[in-house]
């Protein structure tokens, strides 16, 4: 008995025990839950064709970034950072849904009339942060698409951004060089008078309508490949538009104009959690930065834009330094492909350049399969919460999705892009192992330091912007660990790897890449 009341006793205390140990546990998980669960302000900044080499803090001498330097420096800097793709459109399909590009047939360079490519039941980053209680907004580049097909640009145009997740928009539609060269207020054209309407067509012009090809003495800037439609502001643009004159942004204050907006969003929103997509259009081409920024770099308009917007970064940190915040912002730097001189512009770029290396170490550029077309400047900062710190480990823009979901409390993924918080933080060391990368509907796969290029007819080099394509009728296979340049094509050394990344890549892009493609290069 006495036994048996003790063994009670002793189970009684085990029980009063494993009950405190389970209210401690779950008192522990739940504050722990809160701690991951803080919601901190995020903002993605997103720059327009910078190379990973562009930036000072990659090495860069003919420009300064001390801006971007500093908070790569005081953040986490990634040496292995990715966009999906080496053009604009995809590169930011996959950042906002967390899909790879290529599984989007319409995720390509888009005109400036081409309709909305996200889908408005799909999941998106700013979708996912509203869901968690974020207040959304987009202001600068957008080049995912607008309306349905035949937009009116006189009216409200829907779906877009605002039908995505973001609840405020400000933006351009296309690209600086494309039209409508006007900017969208949650899908109104701002500034319009009615009695001047705006049409927009990329197949004919509008009679009467001088454009770059036949108007050569309206230019201020000369065209040097495509770019001789419509003129705006002096330069010749892709597609045509008439109409819409008050309406027309000022492309040297453009960087001013997005840069304000940002601002006065920061200020307005400050009370709520917001997520701010700052995808500003430096330094694609028309290369235009504000005259103040003229001649601050050795490299002439596409150098001074790089410089602008480095001051524009340094003044978005500084408003949230004011705005006492900075400490409660996550901010998230890439570029959405790699870098080109000349994109169809004589504006000196190529000229002077000289010894400047805007890819870096790496091999080809904008539109180019080679490393250079994906490989750019990625940073993460967060004051007093991301430690100092630079990573080798592979991470793509892909990832945003489900790492800001880990970061916030949300269980939304998506198959494509992985929960990497603890990376971006600078808190694990553990990224991708393997990823697929994009180049104007070409794919090549990575995976450590390896990379295969299927094969490819077409150009090795689009000589107008004078960049490798990485077309090969060969398969090529490169180690990055040993060669940096992709100058020693291993694959027919190696048969064993190249048979090895070939399985891994079908099991990701699942079609028969054995085959030769034959594809339709811009
Ligand atoms: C190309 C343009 C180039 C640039 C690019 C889009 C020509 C000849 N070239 O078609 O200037 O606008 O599209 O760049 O028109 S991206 O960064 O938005 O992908
Ligand atoms: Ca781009």
């Amino acid at each position: 008995m006495e036994l048996q009341l003790n063994n009670g006793t002793t189970m009684l205390l085990k029980f009063k025990f494993t009950g405190l140990f389970l209210f401690f546990t779950l008192c522990f998980i739940s504050c722990n839950k809160k701690e991951t669960q803080i919601k901190p302000n995020i903002i993605i900044v997103y720059m327009d064709d910078l190379g990973y080499g562009d930036v000072s803090y990659n090495g860069a001498s003919k420009l300064q970034t001390p801006n971007m330097d500093a908070m790569a420096m005081a953040g986490m800097r990634f040496n292995n950072g990715y966009a999906t793709s080496a053009t604009c459109t995809p590169s930011r399909y996959a950042l906002l849904t967390g899909v790879y590009p290529w599984r989007e047939k319409r995720a390509k360079i888009l005109a400036g009339t081409a309709p909305l490519i996200i889908g408005t039941d799909q999941m998106t980053l700013p979708k996912m942060l509203k869901q968690e209680g974020y207040q959304t907004a987009i202001i600068g580049k957008w080049h995912l698409g607008l309306g349905n097909g035949n937009v009116n640009w006189n009216q409200l145009v829907s779906p877009g951004p605002n039908q995505v997740g973001f609840d405020y928009s400000y933006i351009l539609a296309a690209t600086q060089d494309r039209v409508p060269t006007v900017y969208i207020e949650d899908g109104n054209v701002v500034g319009l008078d009615p009695n001047d309407p705006i049409e927009v067509n990329y197949q004919k012009n509008f009679e009467g309508e001088p454009t770059g090809l036949e108007n050569p003495e309206l230019l201020t800037m000369k065209w040097h490949h495509g770019h001789n439609s419509s003129i705006v502001n002096g330069i010749p643009r892709i597609g045509f538009m008439k109409g819409g004159d008050a309406a027309k942004w000022s492309d040297i204050d453009m960087a001013d104009h997005f840069l304000n907006g940002i601002q006065k969003y920061i200020k307005t929103r400050k009370d709520k959690p917001f997520f701010l997509y700052y995808p500003m259009q430096q330094p694609h081409v028309p290369r235009t930065p504000h005259p103040r920024f003229e001649g601050l770099s050795e490299l002439g308009p596409r150098g001074d834009a790089i410089v602008e917007a480095d001051w524009c970064l340094g003044e978005l940190k500084n408003t949230l330094e004011a705005e006492g915040i900075l400490e409660n912002t996550l901010i998230i730097f890439s570029s959405d492909n790699g870098p080109v001189l000349n994109d169809g512009y004589y504006d000196d770029s190529d000229v002077k350049n000289g010894d400047h290396l805007p890819s870096g170490p790496y091999r080809g550029g904008k539109y180019s399969l080679f490393e250079a077309g994906t490989h750019v400047p990625f940073f993460t900062y967060w004051k007093g919460k991301i430690q100092p710190g630079v990573s080798d480990s592979m991470v793509s823009q892909l990832d945003f999705l489900s790492s800001l979901a880990q970061l916030v409390g949300s269980d939304v993924r998506t198959e494509d892009s992985l929960p990497l918080l603890e990376l971006l933080m600078g808190q694990s060391d553990e990224g991708r192992n393997e990823m697929v990368i994009e180049a104007t509907s070409r794919t090549a796969f990575k995976k450590g330091d390896w990379v295969m290029i299927p094969p490819y007819e077409g150009p090795a080099l689009n000589d107008k912007v004078q960049i490798e394509l990485g077309n090969n009728i060969n398969f090529q296979l490169y180690n990055l660990a040993e060669d940096v340049g992709q100058q020693n094509n291993l694959a027919a050394l190696n048969p064993e790897k190249l048979q090895e990344m070939l399985i891994a890549f079908e099991a990701i892009r699942g079609e028969d890449y054995g085959k030769i493609e034959k594809l339709e290069l811009k």
